[in-house]
């Protein structure tokens, strides 16, 4: 199962087999005031040094969202997208929750984009899915619907099943879906993390899909959220997430981790350049 993406110059792969891709969180105006007010006066610096910062600190690719009060999201997303290309080569994930600003973001990215996201409820199947297949994209299929986040790993199953069959009915490859289990606040309900773990391992076991997480929800309300989130982070790797979203400063170094003890990186070469990049200097 490979999900394959690309910029108009850089191609990312995304298997079971393969070293975990990290998806940079940060271009997300949520919890940051001033990218937020930027965003709002359609100033893309802050967002080019966002990207530039998170390909030095081990990015694959890159989540872009502009998710705001007073952001024009149709006219912003195209934007910001075009700013984090004049800075790298990556392939990006387009976040929005609204169809319009997805599709004016596509038109402008020369590639094959991860759409993030669709969802089992029926109106976000009929407006996203057909404009992955018209843009020829891939998808992050969110296991949730009109009736929210199951609390059980057996519904969330299901509504990934449904994702993918809806998918495949309008001839979208099941392998251009990426199924993110949801990882839910772990202060608010002290079971969340097992239920999104099993989810995970069936997912794997049953669909075979390729994964996402945004890992770091886990820790919310929390004291020392770095840690949390590589500890889970590193779980949720062990179960099959193999493309999560996370910020690349704190956890670049639990997701080598990871794959190196997973014999997911060939003698260990991608850990000792990174912890030799590290060092320089020292
Ligand atoms: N699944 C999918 N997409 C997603 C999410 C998901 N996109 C959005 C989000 N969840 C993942 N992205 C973020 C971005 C920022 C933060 C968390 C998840 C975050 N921000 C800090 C805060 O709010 O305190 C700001 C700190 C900073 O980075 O500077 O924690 O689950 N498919």
């Amino acid at each position: 199962m490979e999900t394959r993406v690309h910029s108009s110059k850089q191609e990312v792969v995304i298997s079971p087999d393969s070293a975990t891709v990290l998806i940079g969180e940060r271009i997300n105006p949520t919890g940051k005031k001033l990218l937020a007010a930027a965003l709002v006066e359609r100033d893309m610096s802050r967002v080019r040094k966002l990207a530039e910062s998170q390909i030095a600190d081990g990015a694959a690719m890159l989540d872009v969202n502009v998710g705001a009060a007073g952001v024009n999201e149709v006219e912003v997303l195209p934007m910001a997208v075009k700013a984090v290309m004049e800075v790298t080569d990556v392939p990006l994930c387009i976040d929005s929750a609204n169809a319009q600003a997805l599709r004016a973001a596509l038109q402008v990215y020369p590639g094959k984009a991860l759409i993030n996201s669709v969802n089992g409820e029926e109106a976000s199947l009929k407006r996203v899915l057909p404009l992955v297949k018209e843009f020829g994209a891939a998808v992050i299929g969110l296991t949730m619907d009109d009736s929210g986040i199951p609390c059980d790993a057996s519904s969330r199953l299901a509504i990934a099943h449904k994702i993918v069959a809806r998918a495949e009915e309008l001839g979208i490859p099941r392998e251009d879906v990426l199924i993110d289990c949801l990882a839910m606040a772990v202060s608010a309900d002290m079971t969340a993390a097992q239920v999104t773990l099993e989810s995970i391992r069936r997912v794997r076991a049953e669909l075979g899909a390729n994964m996402t997480l945004g890992a770091s929800n886990v820790s919310f309300g929390l004291p020392d959220r770095e840690a949390i989130n590589d500890i889970f982070l590193a779980m949720t790797i062990t179960a099959g997430v193999n493309a999560p979203i996370v910020n690349p400063g704190s956890s670049h170094k639990a997701i080598l981790i990871s794959d190196l003890l997973l014999g997911h990186d060939e003698f260990g070469m991608n850990y000792v350049t990174y912890f030799r990049s590290q060092n320089k200097g020292a």
